[in-house]
Order: structure tokens, then sequence, then C-alpha cells
């Protein structure tokens, strides 16, 4: 190794700022090293690949700059905060394994993350907070976010820079332009910041300048600095003012964000500014994983296991498929039967398998970017218009929703199909991502229908529901989990409006169990021997009524639903239940309200006894 080439080893680093004691040599070697690591880690335990690839010399320039904790430091979503755990003495090994670090920040891991996301663009308005709160306590202090190109352009977001633009209470933006959201970024911001990347004229004279001055002599060197303030000017006559500085920041950059000396001049000098400032640097998502680097469709943006030589991921499921992609694969079909529909998406075509549907009928459909509550408005007025929207959306990001899906859907009676995806619990994402609460918010709003599928053939029956003159506003949930791939061409069963399946009778004084989604029907299946009559609670809401007075003969009802929380569709039975006096005995199996931190989906089953055969056991304790 050369002299003065210092390798740190990347898993015993105590303490961060030892970053800023290296030479740009050494530094690059450590870049090297995190990035191997983030490699071999998300091959090992799955994980977003490409955002952190991508933020390696980013993260580490930040650290150079700033003193965090002291500084806070405030990742937008968190999923390209690999490098800084690492800095942080946090080691990637068992990500997102049970009680091992989380895939996102995460304050109770460590000092160095001082504020938790999961959903994007939340991370300006949590800056502001701490900028708005460190001036009230006269504390001395910066302020980082680092924001996508993609979560910048989210209304969240601008809410934050129009309120931050107009106040003292400084905060420092990092805009990370990887010119990619999960996939290529969508609408029109993005062209300005392409158009502030791409102005050759002005980023020629800028290398110029600093080359003649700086490069040559002593003399130019001090003329550089002392002119530096006239750069400002150079770039104000020759790139359209952006945006940011009309609204009232210091823009600084673009600048090039695999260039840690670069960086440190661009944040040195976001930290003299007096107003918030926005540094905009340039990265290349997926760096150094050539695969990643060249993927425009998001494939490597989070990964399952994988091999790191061929990029092949290591388990593959013959005549399996996701629900989301078999939901993905059938709007394919209902769009060729249907051409009212318009489909509209935020962001999420490919997690969702939508990919067929924007190849075939490009005009027919709309990825509006990450702005969940713009695609719920923007359909209902579709929808007023005489169009049938499907708009698929994560159970997760439709929490963002609530009110356009009241006041601007249900209020409109609009008909619009919603195909929520990742229903239920998601395993290794966490807390942040759990699909469990949408049965509970969304039996609020008057006139909204709800259906979950326990059976692949089922699959098209629901969704062919929504073509009936029933529809309204109508969604359909899955979960994300793997299921037999349904034969579109066989002969599909026919499906009621708001009808239950009565798979089992039920018998005079006996127990019936009431179970949801494709675990439900695991419990059928494993209570077979037993005969218990059993209903698959297909529509969620309304409930059938014709079921609800069956039931009433019943001693026992047990209501398995592991998609959903205590307020939803278990306590709609139950209340529907005690309002029709039924006597008998109620016991519910369902999820707890409450934040479910990340490990895998079945050890999250487990510790709430949601696991098929555990309610079994619970229903049949003497049965071994
Ligand atoms: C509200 C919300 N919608 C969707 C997502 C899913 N999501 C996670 S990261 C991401 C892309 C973010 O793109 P960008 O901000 O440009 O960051 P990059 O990944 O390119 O670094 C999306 C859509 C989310 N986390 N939150």
């Amino acid at each position: 190794m050369k002299k003065n080439l210092v390798r740190l080893d990347i898993n015993s680093i105590k303490d961060p700022n030892v970053v800023k004691k290296l030479s740009y040599p050494s530094l690059a070697l450590l870049c090297h090293d995190i990035r191997k690591e983030i490699l071999e880690e998300t091959s090992v335990y799955g994980g977003h690949l490409s955002p952190n690839l991508g933020t390696v010399e980013l993260t580490v320039a930040l650290y150079r700059v700033f003193n965090f904790p002291k500084d806070k430091l405030i990742f937008d979503v968190g999923h390209q905060s690999y490098t800084n755990k690492i800095l942080s003495g946090r080691s990637l090994a068992h990500l997102n394994d049970k009680d091992a670090i989380s895939g996102f920040q995460d304050p109770s891991e460590s000092v160095y993350d001082c504020y938790s996301a999961g959903h994007s663009s939340t991370s300006l308005s949590a800056a502001e907070g701490f900028a708005i709160a460190r001036d009230l306590k006269c504390d001395k202090y910066d302020v980082v976010a680092v924001i996508g190109d993609a979560s910048i352009v989210n209304g969240l977001s601008f809410e934050a820079l129009n309120n931050i633009g107009s106040r003292q209470n400084k905060v420092i933006i990092i805009l990370n332009d990887n010119e990619m959201s999960i996939s290529s970024p969508v609408g029109a911001v993005g062209h300005f910041f392409r158009k502030i990347s791409t102005n050759h004229l002005y980023n020629s004279i800028k290398r110029s300048y600093r080359q003649s001055l700086v490069y040559r002599s002593g003399i130019g060197k001090r003329l550089y600095s002392f002119t530096s303030y006239l750069k400002v000017h150079i770039k104000a006559a020759l790139v359209p003012t952006t945006m940011f500085d009309n609204m009232g920041f210091t823009y600084i950059g673009p600048v090039d964000g695999h260039n840690i000396k670069a960086m440190e001049r661009a944040f040195n000098a976001a930290k003299t500014t007096t107003k918030s400032a926005v540094v905009h640097v340039r990265t290349i998502k997926g760096k150094g994983y050539p695969l990643a680097e060249k993927d425009k469709l998001g494939y490597w943006h989070s990964v399952t296991p994988f091999d790191l030589s061929t990029g092949r991921p290591l388990s593959m499921h013959e005549g399996f498929n996701s629900w989301s992609h078999v939901y993905g694969d059938l709007t394919h079909l209902e769009m060729q039967k249907h051409p009212d529909i318009e489909l509209v998406v935020p962001a999420m075509i490919r997690g969702s398998g939508l990919e067929a549907c924007f190849d075939d009928f490009p005009s027919r459909c709309l990825d509006v970017g990450i702005a969940e509550e713009h695609a719920i408005t923007l359909s209902g007025a579709l929808s007023l218009n005489g169009l049938h929207p499907v708009l698929s959306i994560y159970s997760t990001f439709l929490q963002r929703g609530y009110d356009e899906l009241l006041h601007d859907c249900a209020r409109l009676k609009v008909n619009m199909t919603l195909l929520i995806d990742r229903a239920g619990l998601v395993g290794k994402n966490g807390a942040t991502h759990q699909g469990i609460f949408d049965e509970a918010f969304l039996k609020t709003i008057p006139g909204l229908s709800l259906a979950m599928p326990s059976r692949p053939e089922e699959a098209l029956p629901l969704y062919e529901l929504a073509f009936s003159d029933r529809c309204g506003l109508y969604g359909i949930r899955y979960p994300h989990e793997l299921v037999e791939t349904p034969d579109i061409n066989k002969e599909t069963i026919s499906l009621k409006w708001g009808s239950w399946l009565l798979r089992r009778p039920i018998i005079k004084n006996e127990r019936a169990i009431v179970a949801v989604g494709p675990l439900g029907d695991e419990l059928f299946k494993l209570t077979e021997k037993e005969k218990t009559p059993f209903y698959a609670a297909l529509f969620l809401n309304p409930l059938d009524e014709e079921a609800i007075n069956n039931l009433q003969a019943t001693s026992e009802i047990d209501i398995y639903d592991a998609y959903g929380t205590t307020h939803g569709f278990a306590e709609t039975l139950l209340a529907n239940l005690a309002l029709k006096g039924y006597k008998g005995k109620i016991r519910c199996f369902v999820v707890p309200t409450a934040f479910i931190e990340h490990c895998s989906l079945n050890e999250q089953l487990g510790e709430f006894s949601l696991l098929p055969e555990q309610v079994y056991a619970a229903l049949y304790p003497s049965r071994k």
C-alpha cells in the first residue's frame, strides 16, 4: 500500500469524524470498500441497492464538512442512508432481520439518525421543524436534508420549500439528482433540473475560469477565492435563474456527486451563506455496479438476495407469482376488455407489475410520480368525465390520500377502482410500510366498498365487479406474497357484489370461522378434518348481510384477519353482530393496532400468533 494511503476497516469505525483526517486517495479507498460492503450485504439480505451505491461519496463529503450528530442529517425516505449507517458504526450484516438494523434512518439505532421516515418527501418539513426549534432555543448547528430529484417534486416537499424559502430558519438542502425515481422520473420540474445541469456554456466557462486561476499561480488562487462571489453573477447571466433562487434559497451547483473535493467546496459554501441553501448534486444511481448503473426500469432500486456475479435473483418460484403481479397482469387484461379504463400509478409501476400496461396502452396509462394525493383527485376527475380510473397504489401510501378519497372521490360519487397492493404485514420493510391500516380508515368513508380475494381464482371475478353498476368507489386489496398463477383462460367463478363465500355450511350451535384473504384460506385447509363451518369474507365492507344473519345460529364466531388491525374488518363485524344481538362467544385473531418493526413476515405473524397453524392450535388446543 502506498505511503499516506490509510485503509479503514469499515466494520470497526467508531467515530465517523475519522473521515475528516483522511487524504483524498484514502477516501477513494474508503468509498470503494463501502460500495463493496453495500453490494455484498444487499446480495445476501436484500435491500435498497442503487440508491445507496449512488450516495457513497455524497455521504462521506457531508461527514467531512459537517459535525454530526451536533449538526442534524435527515435523509428523505431514508432508503439511501446505508453509508451513514456504516460510518456511524452500524454493520449492514443481517439488514432488516429481526433485531438487526433497519433499512431506513432510525433514531433508536444511533444518535447519527435524528429522524426517521420510509415514506417520501418528509425531510424538508422535518428539517424546517428542526431549524425552527434550534433557533427558538438559540442553539447553533446546521440542519441538512438530503432529498432525491423525484421526492423533491412531491407536494409535501413543495409546501416545505415554499415555507423554508420565506423564513430565516436556515436549512441546507442537498438535492441528490440522479435523473431517476425508482425508474425514470416523470414531470416538468425534472426537465428543469436537467436544463440547469446541462448548461454546457456556463459549466465550461466555470471550469476554464477555475483552471486558469487556481491551478496556475498563487495570486490566481487568491484572486479566485476573492472573486468567487462573481461566479454567482456569471451564473445568473448564463443560467436562467433557478426556481430555488426565486423561492429565496441560495442555489449552489450543479456539483459532481462522486467528487468529494467538489462537494466539500459546495457544502462549505452552503454553510457560510446566511440564507437557506440548495446544493444541487448530480450522482449516478447504482454507481459501481454496471447492471445497476444501466438500469432505467428500477430493477436494482430495491433487491431481494441475488448472485453478485450474474445479477440473478437467488430464489425463483416456478408456477408462482406475487399477488401484485397477478393484479398487474389482470389489469392488462381488463384494459383490453374495457376501453374506458385509465390506469393511474404514483411511481410504483414495477413494484405492482404494470410495465406491460404502460408498454401496450401508453396513452391510457399515467405515472404521476410520487404524488399519491394528486393521483387520487385526478382519478376522481377522470371518472367525472366518463372514464373508469384504475388507481394502483400500495396500502401504506394510500394513507396519504384519505381526504382526497373522502372529499374528492366518495363525496362526488365517482366510479373508481383502487388496486391496493402490499396489503397486510410486509415483513422486512417494517413499520413505515405495513399495509395494515387501510381497512380501518377506509371503512369510515361513506360508500367505499372494499374486497380481498382469498384464492387466485377470485382475483379476476372481484376485478370484474368493478365494471358492474354497483362499483362506486371500490378497493381491492391484496398482499405481495406468492400465489399460484391463475389460469386466465379457465372459466372464472362468478361472485356476487358484497357477498362472502360459504365454504362449509353453518351448523346450529357450533362454532364458525370467518376469515380474510389467502392466509384465511390456509386456515380453511387446516380445519378440513374438523369440518368447521367457514366463511371466506371476500367483502370487508359492506358486510354480507345474509351471512351475518346465518351466523346468528352459531355458538362461537372466530374472526381471522391477518391483514388488518383490530379497528378494521374485525371491528366492523363485531359491531354488526352486537347490533344484531348476537349472544355467542367471539374471538378475534387480528393484527394489533401498533407499529410493527422489520423482520420476516412469518416472524411478524408468529409474534402475534397469527400464523394459520397457530390460529388452528388456538381453536383446537387438544389436537397435536
Ligand atoms: C409516499 C411514498 N411513495 C412512494 C414511495 C416509494 N419510493 C421509495 S424511494 C422512491 C424513489 C425516490 O426517488 P428519489 O427521491 O429520486 O431518490 P433515489 O431513490 O433516486 O435516490 C419511491 C417512489 C415512498 N417511499 N413514499
